[in-house]
């Protein structure tokens, strides 16, 4: 009893064990530009689009701006802030330290702007697409299961259709056998019923017979 809850015990945490490391697995860290990190450069518009374009952001990844303190800075902020380079107002807070790692928390489109001078509208901004947790491929394997249940719900009509037939067979032997018993047991019965009424009947007119013949012969004698 005792090593069965062991064992149980031991199950559950091996399979919390693999959910963590595939959790953390499925957690990237992206690197915003590659080498080239967060600066601005004549085709700073082009590079982060293109950067961005090329990667598949999660819910839970890691956003990396790499910058040196003080020539740069970075802050999430709205689409209108993003499309007139608005640095006033941002979705949590700017972060003038770099470099800057940000956890993507929220599906959905994110927007990234410098604040720096006119960097922004140099084109040192960031719009990235986040989807939702890589759960749905994980859903995927449990749900390979219930595909293997069908062909058992399908197995189950063939096999009554197999003990149906075995069922016939067997009964129809015994009712011919059942069926054709009686009626000489019945036969017999009537027609050994019939005789005794005759013998009877005989023996009763034998009977009177003898005991006229008897009297007659006493009457003769005396
Ligand atoms: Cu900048």
């Amino acid at each position: 009893m005792a090593g069965r809850i062991d064992a149980a015990i031991g199950c559950m945490f091996l399979l919390s064990v693999a959910i963590l490391l595939q959790t953390s697995l499925a957690q990237t860290t992206h690197v915003v530009g590659g080498s080239i990190g967060w600066t601005v450069s004549a085709d700073s518009a082009v590079v982060y689009t293109n950067w961005s374009s090329n990667q598949t952001f999660l819910v839970g990844d890691t956003l990396v701006f790499n910058f040196v303190t003080g020539t740069h800075d970075v802050g999430e902020v709205s689409k209108a802030a993003y499309d007139s380079c608005n640095g006033t107002t941002f979705i949590g807070s700017l972060i003038t330290t770099g470099p800057a790692s940000i956890v993507i928390k929220t599906a959905g489109v994110h927007y990234y702007i410098c604040t720096f001078g006119m960097h922004c509208s140099y084109g040192q901004h960031l719009m990235i697409n986040v989807k939702s947790t890589a759960t749905p491929p994980t859903a995927t394997p449990p749900a390979s299961p219930p595909v293997a249940t069908p062909p058992t719900t399908i197995v189950a009509p063939i096999s009554p259709p197999t003990t149906s037939p075995p069922p016939s067979p067997t009964v129809s032997p015994p009712s011919p056998s059942t069926t054709a018993s009686p009626p000489p047991l019945t036969s017999d019965s009537p027609s050994s019923l019939p005789p005794p009424p005759p013998k009877s009947a005989s023996s009763v007119s034998v009977a009177g017979f003898s005991a006229t013949v008897f009297s007659i012969i006493v009457a003769f004698l005396f």
